[in-house]
């Protein structure tokens, strides 16, 4: 079969990345062209991100793929979920806004007020996180923004349209909002109304593999923009390479997000309880799944201690973290939301074991190892959790994404989670990105099960046995 390449524009909470990727039947190679910081700004109105100098770097990479490789067949761009952009006649209005900025706690309030927690889950099925779209937008309206709006695009979505002038909502970022019906298909215009939001707001929906637009970028060739797992959470899925159903996927960066593959949501009170959300994956699987604080536990601690004046080595202190003695160091919980905001994480996580009375770690490495056996015990909580919740058995755990580099976290969560861990792909997000695009282009065929099976037989994986 023909084999071709396709540009995957991958952005994450703290940098970006533009890849190509080399796709055939039996083929597939990912090359980074381009990769930038994504460094949020805090102005006195809040915590936001530098979309425009996001833009520059997207139209630079896609330039750089487009000199690197003449036959890049179409551009996908994904990003972190939930954040948007406010447009009015085209138009932004505003700087977007972080998702870990605080004045979403009003936004919670109001939602609440007109809907209350059970019901929303039975209308989105959505864990609670306090940055999810629906009150980041209450909270919109008490500012006054909403007044003007005519569109809001979520940010793959703005920079999609950026570059072809069209806009669209793709559905497994869409999905994040809060404000779909729980079938996909549509914009919940129910729930829409009771919350007071205009329906004329929300743009078209579209599936991954839909054609969005052509770029029109001043100085390069048009080329055909694809629709995308949007969310990077959803593209990483697709690229976890598990032979059969009965796995359960951490996607390991900033977040991880750990849960397993439905076919129907699930919305009882029991899952909202235990904090399973129901986020819409490629092919309309159900990314039933649990948001664990993650990787940022960590690297904004390392973030304090060097601007305390520490010069963090970080794989050292890995080292030294993995020769810490076991059950040296106690486990917090951490899914508690004091966690969410930046600023002083080993302060704050003293603060907790503190209060639990369990003993404080003394030294980083003790601190570094407390937080990834933390990580490694809500994995292996959540696992426990989405077995009795589905009925499904998880005989092996995939890790994905860049904390499967994290050999010491891979250890400990076969350890705790007492199942074998397979680590890799690194670049599972941008492989997912790559993989729909490829198969839209019509460089590969079949659905989720080939998409995993081509990753499966061209990617180096590790295997971490429990002891
Ligand atoms: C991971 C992620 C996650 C969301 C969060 C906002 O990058 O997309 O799936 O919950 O960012």
């Amino acid at each position: 079969g023909a084999a071709g390449s396709v540009t995957a524009v991958d952005l994450g909470a703290s940098g970006g990345r533009v890849m190509v990727g080399h796709v055939g039947p039996d083929a597939l190679r990912i090359e980074t062209v381009r990769r930038f910081d994504n460094i949020p700004v805090s102005i006195p109105d809040g915590l936001h991100w530098n979309v425009l100098e996001l833009y520059r770097n997207v139209c630079s990479g896609i330039a750089d793929a487009t000199r690197r490789c003449d036959d890049v067949a179409s551009v996908g761009i994904d990003s972190w979920a939930v954040d948007y952009g406010l447009l009015r006649s085209g138009s932004l209005l505003g700087i977007p806004y972080h998702y870990r900025d605080d004045r979403t706690a009003a936004g919670v309030r109001d939602v609440h007020a007109v809907v209350g927690p059970e019901e929303l889950y039975r209308h989105n099925g959505l864990q609670h996180l306090p940055f999810n779209t629906v009150f980041q937008l209450a909270a919109e309206r008490r500012a006054g923004l909403l007044d003007v709006a005519d569109r809001l695009l979520l940010l793959p979505d703005l920079l999609a349209h950026w570059l072809t002038g069209a806009e669209v909502a793709e559905r497994t970022n869409a999905s994040t909002t809060g404000l779909l019906t729980t079938d996909g298909r549509a914009w919940n215009t129910e729930l829409l109304e009771r919350l007071g939001f205009e329906s004329s707001l929300f743009a078209p929906l579209v599936s991954p593999g839909e054609r969005i637009g052509d770029t029109a970028v001043a100085g390069g060739p048009p080329i055909p923009v694809t629709a995308v797992g949007s969310h990077d959470t959803a593209s990483a899925v697709v690229a976890v390479p598990a032979a059969d159903e009965s796995f359960a996927y951490i996607s390991c960066g900033t977040w991880s997000l750990v849960g397993v593959e439905l076919d129907e949501p699930i919305l009882s009170d029991e899952s909202r309880l235990a904090g399973f959300t129901n986020e819409r994956g490629v092919d309309d699987r159900i990314r039933y799944l649990h948001n664990v604080m993650g990787l940022w536990l960590l690297d904004e601690s390392v973030a304090q201690w060097r601007s305390e004046g520490v010069d963090v080595d970080l794989p050292a202190l890995l080292a030294e973290a993995a020769d810490v003695p076991p059950g040296r160091v106690p486990v917090f919980d951490t899914d508690d939301e004091r966690f969410l905001p930046p600023g002083d994480m080993p302060a704050r996580i003293a603060a907790w074991l503190s209060e639990h009375d369990e003993p404080v770690p003394r030294t980083r490495a003790e601190f570094t190892r407390c937080i990834l056996e933390s990580l490694a015990q809500a994995y292996a909580r959540t696992i426990t959790e989405a077995e009795k919740l589905t009925g499904r058995t998880v005989s092996v755990v995939h890790i994905v994404g860049g904390g499967c580099r994290n050999t010491l976290l891979c250890r400990l969560t076969a350890e705790r989670t007492g199942r074998p861990v397979v680590a890799g792909p690194v670049e599972a997000t941008a492989t997912g990105n790559v993989l729909v695009q490829a198969r839209a282009a019509g460089l590969v065929h079949g659905g989720l099960d080939d998409l995993r099976d081509l990753v499966r037989r061209t990617h180096a994986l590790e295997t971490y046995q429990p002891s």
